[in-house]
């Protein structure tokens, strides 16, 4: 009887527990109702897309931005703010760009409705909507993530461009984040730019610290081109644009960036690491280039970083400015 009674009592307490936690889960539809007569998605979507219209790069912006956020002790608002000393001010972030769409959503959140939507949520929401715009599948994401009142550069640990796969699997594993996921993320690198200071040495002129040595894994035909036109080997062009994707559809969100992979033409090693022979993800490289799986699988992968490490409920605060605490 005793044994019975205890074991109700404990059972209550786990479903209260369990109340209290789902109580302070992200959802879908956070901000429903809570913006007036406001659709906040819709909102943020407007302006995306307005963006978005005049300058196709913001989606490579967002995604890049999404993985500095999330990465760096979770999908917390922590990127955003101003320095000195914060996460924005490491080395990393040299090119982050998009703050400035997100201070923009802001201002027309704060203006409807001040201090309810989170600079964390506006981050995730844009780079949705950025993806959709840029031919990516539309996905749901939730939201009610509060933003951290704490953000340090020496927390920035995020993964070279020379990374090797165990090295990146090892850091996608901090996350939460397992090796396909890693492969559907760097996906990400279908878009938007890098720039010849990442692969002259590297990969071109000093491959293995070699003086003269270009990498095999890259397309003898494509390191012609980066040595002969696009990246040749004088100080000036260390700040020359390179598509990370092949040049037809580098601003769209599709497979291509794998079957760059399959020609050894991804442009970073970390990239072209996924396809070396013998490399646990190269199946995976194979069956993104192989099949339309990349489409929903994509979307997917987003989610689950843009949940890496979440503030809710009362935790954090919601941001008046996102470059700044309260
Ligand atoms: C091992 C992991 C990763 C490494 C080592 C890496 C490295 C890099 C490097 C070196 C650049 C070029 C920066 C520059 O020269 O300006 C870059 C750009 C970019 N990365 Fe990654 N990345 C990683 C993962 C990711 C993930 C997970 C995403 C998003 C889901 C992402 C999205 C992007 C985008 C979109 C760009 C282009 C940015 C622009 O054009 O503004 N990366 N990445
Ligand atoms: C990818 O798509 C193929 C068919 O198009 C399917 O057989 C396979 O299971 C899919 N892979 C994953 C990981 O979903
Ligand atoms: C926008 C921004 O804060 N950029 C900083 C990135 O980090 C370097 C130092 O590593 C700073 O000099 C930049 O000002």
């Amino acid at each position: 009887m005793a044994h019975r009674r205890a074991a109700f009592l404990l059972a209550v307490a786990l479903t209260v527990l369990g109340l209290a936690t789902t109580q302070a889960q992200l959802q879908n539809g956070f901000y429903k109702g809570k913006c007036g007569a406001n659709d906040v998605e819709a909102i943020v979507q407007g302006v995306v897309k307005a963006r978005f219209s005049r300058e196709p790069a913001v989606v490579a912006h967002l995604l890049r931005l999404q993985f500095h956020e999330c990465g760096v002790n979770g999908c917390d608002g922590g990127l955003l703010i101003d320095g000195p000393g914060t996460e924005k001010t490491a080395p990393p972030n040299l090119s982050v760009k998009g703050y400035d769409l997100i201070a923009d959503v802001k201002t027309e959140l704060e203006k409807r409705c001040p201090g309810v939507v989170s600079c964390s949520d506006i981050e995730i929401l844009a780079t949705r909507d950025a993806v959709r715009l840029a031919g990516g599948n539309a996905y749901t994401v939730r939201t009610g993530r509060r933003d951290r009142r704490q953000s340090k550069a020496g927390d920035v640990n995020l993964p070279g461009p020379e990374s090797t796969v165990a090295q990146a699997t090892a850091f996608f594993g901090k996350l939460g984040l397992g090796q396909m996921d890693m492969v559907l993320l760097l996906g990400a690198h279908t878009v938007g730019v890098t720039h010849c200071s990442a692969i002259k040495s590297s990969r071109l002129y000093s491959y293995g610290g070699k003086a003269g040595a270009t990498d095999p894994n890259l397309d003898p035909y494509y390191a012609f081109v980066y040595k002969n036109y696009v990246c040749p080997n004088k100080p000036s062009t260390d700040n020359t644009v390179v598509f990370l994707d092949d040049q037809w559809s580098a601003l769209k969100v599709d497979k291509s960036f794998y079957k760059m992979l399959q020609k050894r033409r991804g442009v970073l090693s970390v990239d072209q690491n996924l396809y070396g022979h013998g490399a646990p993800t190269r199946w995976m490289v194979d069956m993104l280039a192989n099949t339309e799986n990349f489409s929903w699988l994509f979307p997917q992968a987003l989610v689950k970083l843009s949940e890496v490490n979440v503030l809710t409920g009362a935790q954090g605060e919601i941001r008046r400015v996102c470059n700044k605490f309260n």
